[in-house]
């Protein structure tokens, strides 16, 4: 069974960061859970730390976004795989965790994920290009990523690319009740938006570079699972 840690990139998320990394630390396959916090305000750091997670704080240049505070994550861990986690979700539980956990550990799948509710478009969107942050994949396939494509947001992209280029089983389960703090609850509308079309436009971006195939793959090669953390029906 492959030693697994938990990567948490967080920037003033003291709002939901307790509660995540209690989840976290609730999954049965987690050993340590990281929450990489580089230049937060608030007190991110402190409330993960009381929650029991170790908190790395990069310095100059690894600063600055989600792809390098993942990468500062990684390199603070020995782990054989990493499940990665944004700091700002809500209704989180354990439950969702060891389900994005399960298909890695029983070597059905390299990468598995997790992805918010979105009611009648799930199966639309588990068959779009995971773009989410709830994931656990090898740490070679994080490490594969060449330095000067860690970028931002397009992070999980460069992710997809390493697996589906390598063709390998991926796991893909909607993860029922689960939400985020979006960008307009944390700035504000104006500065929320901007900042939402400022990633957006990173991934935009990606179009230019980022293969055709690669989408192919994924589809040939995600096996899409029941919805982790549903009731059962009554
Ligand atoms: N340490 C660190 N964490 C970051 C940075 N940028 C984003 N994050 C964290 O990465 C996670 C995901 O970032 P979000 O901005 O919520 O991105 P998102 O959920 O993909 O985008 P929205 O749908 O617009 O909310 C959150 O926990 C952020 O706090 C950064 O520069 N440093
Ligand atoms: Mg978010």
């Amino acid at each position: 069974m492959p030693v697994i840690d938990a990567v948490i990139p967080a920037r003033n998320e003291a709002d939901t960061i307790g509660g995540v990394v209690d989840a976290v630390r609730a999954c049965s396959f987690v050993r340590e859970v990281i929450v990489v916090d580089d230049g937060s305000s608030d007190t991110t750091a402190e409330l993960a730390l009381a929650a029991g997670a170790k908190v790395v704080r990069p310095a100059g240049p690894l600063g600055g976004s989600k792809a390098h505070a993942m990468r500062a994550g990684v390199a603070a861990s020995d782990a054989d795989s990493i499940l990665f986690c944004d700091g700002d979700l809500l209704g989180l539980t354990a439950v969702h965790l060891d389900g994005i956990c399960r298909p890695h550990v029983d070597g059905e799948a390299v990468m598995s994920l997790g992805t918010f509710d979105y009611g009648l478009f799930n199966p639309l969107v588990l068959r779009m290009p995971p773009t989410t942050g709830e994931r656990i994949v090898p740490r070679w396939v994080f490490e594969a990523i060449p330095t000067d494509r860690l970028d931002g947001y397009t992070i999980e992209v460069m992710i997809n690319a390493v697996v589906c280029e390598c063709r390998l089983p991926i796991s893909a389960a909607v993860m029922a009740g689960v939400s985020h703090r979006t960008k307009r609850e944390k700035f504000g509308r104006v500065e929320g938006y901007r900042r939402t079309w400022q990633m957006f436009w990173q991934l935009v971006g990606l179009l230019r570079t980022v293969r055709w195939r690669t989408y192919w793959f994924f589809l040939c090669d995600v096996a899409i699972q029941p919805k982790l953390g549903a009731l059962p029906p009554a």
